[in-house]
C-alpha cells in the first residue's frame, strides 16, 4: 500500500435500501471525501440501483469526478457474492484499500477514518462492537444475546482471539485480498464475515479490532433470517472441527515420528 494516499474503495451492497442509500453516501462524502464508493445492487425491486446511478451522475455533473460507481447484478444473489464481486472490481482497478460497509445506517461513516488509520499496522481492521469503547444503539436484548453468543462460539470453536468476527464494517489491504482465494467463498450473511476473518487469520494476516458504534437500522427491512444464523452456526462448527482434526493429526505425527 502506498503510505502517502492509498486509494480507498468502499463497497456497499444493497437490496431495497432506497430510503437509506442517499444518506449513507452523503455521510461517506462528508467523512471520507477521497474514498470512492461501489454500490453492488442486486436488482432491488424498490429501485435502489437506479437511484444509485442518479446519485453517481449528479456527483459527476457537480464536480466532474466520478466517485460513486454502481455494479448491477441480475437478482438477489446474497451478501457474500456481492462482496466478492465488489472485491474483484476493486482489485482489477488497483485500489489499495477495500472497505465493507452496510447501506442501512448501522455503520457510521464517522468511524471509518479510525478504521483506515489502523490499517497502517494491520492487514485487516474489524469495526468491533464488542471491544472496550464499542457499542450498539437501539438493539433489543435478543439481538445482543445472538451477537454476543455467536461471537463467543466463533472464538472458542476456531480458537481465534477476535471479539467481533461477525461484523460487516471492516477495511482490508488489497494485498491481503489478493492473497486469499476468493473464488471458492460460498458463505453468505454473517458466515461470510467469519469466513473472511478466518481466512485472513490462517493466512497469517495482522487482524486488529477498532471500536465502533453500531446503530440499528431506522428505515427499511432487515435481510437477516434464521437461515443466515443456521448457515453461520453449521459452518463455524465444521471449520472448528476441521481445525481441531488438523491439530490432533499434527500432534499424532509428531509423537509417532
Ligand atoms: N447486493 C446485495 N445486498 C444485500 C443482500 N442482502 C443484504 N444486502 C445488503 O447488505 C447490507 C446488510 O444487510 P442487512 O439486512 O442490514 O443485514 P444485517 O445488517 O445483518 O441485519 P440487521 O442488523 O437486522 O440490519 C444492507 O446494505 C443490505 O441492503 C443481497 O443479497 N445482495
Ligand atoms: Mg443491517
Amino acid at each position: 500500500m502506498s503510505e502517502t494516499s492509498p486509494r480507498v474503495l468502499v463497497v456497499v451492497p444493497t437490496y431495497d435500501e432506497r430510503e437509506n442509500l442517499p444518506g449513507a453516501l452523503d455521510r461517506l462524502r462528508a467523512h471520507v471525501p477521497d474514498a470512492d464508493v461501489l454500490v453492488v445492487d442486486d436488482g432491488s425491486p424498490d429501485g435502489t440501483g437506479e437511484l444509485a446511478e442518479k446519485i453517481a451522475e449528479r456527483e459527476v455533473a457537480a464536480d466532474g469526478v466520478q466517485r460513486v460507481h454502481v455494479l448491477h447484478r441480475a437478482g438477489k444473489l446474497g451478501l457474500g457474492t456481492a462482496y466478492v464481486a465488489g472485491f474483484s472490481w476493486a482489485l482489477e482497478r488497483g485500489y489499495d484499500v477495500v472497505v465493507e460497509m452496510d447501506a442501512d445506517g448501522s455503520h457510521r461513516a464517522e468511524d471509518l477514518p479510525r478504521l483506515l488509520a489502523a490499517l497502517a499496522d494491520a492487514d485487516l481492521v474489524l469495526g468491533s462492537r464488542w471491544v472496550p469503547g464499542g457499542s450498539v444503539v437501539n438493539w433489543p436484548v435478543s439481538r445482543h444475546v445472538l451477537s454476543r453468543g455467536a461471537n463467543t462460539y466463533t472464538r472458542l470453536a476456531l480458537g481465534i482471539p477476535l471479539r467481533d468476527a461477525t461484523g460487516g464494517f471492516r477495511a482490508y489491504r488489497a494485498g491481503l485480498l489478493r492473497g486469499l482465494r476468493l473464488d471458492d467463498v460460498a458463505s453468505q450473511g454473517y458466515c461470510f464475515q467469519v469466513d473472511m476473518a478466518w481466512r485472513a487469520v490462517r493466512a497469517g494476516a495482522r487482524v486488529v479490532e477498532v471500536p465502533i458504534t453500531f446503530v440499528e437500522r431506522a428505515l427499511g427491512q432487515s435481510k437477516m433470517s434464521r437461515a443466515i444464523v443456521v448457515e453461520a452456526l453449521l459452518s463455524v462448527t465444521r471449520w472448528g472441527i476441521a481445525e481441531r482434526s488438523r491439530h490432533v493429526a499434527g500432534a499424532f505425527r509428531r509423537s509417532s515420528g
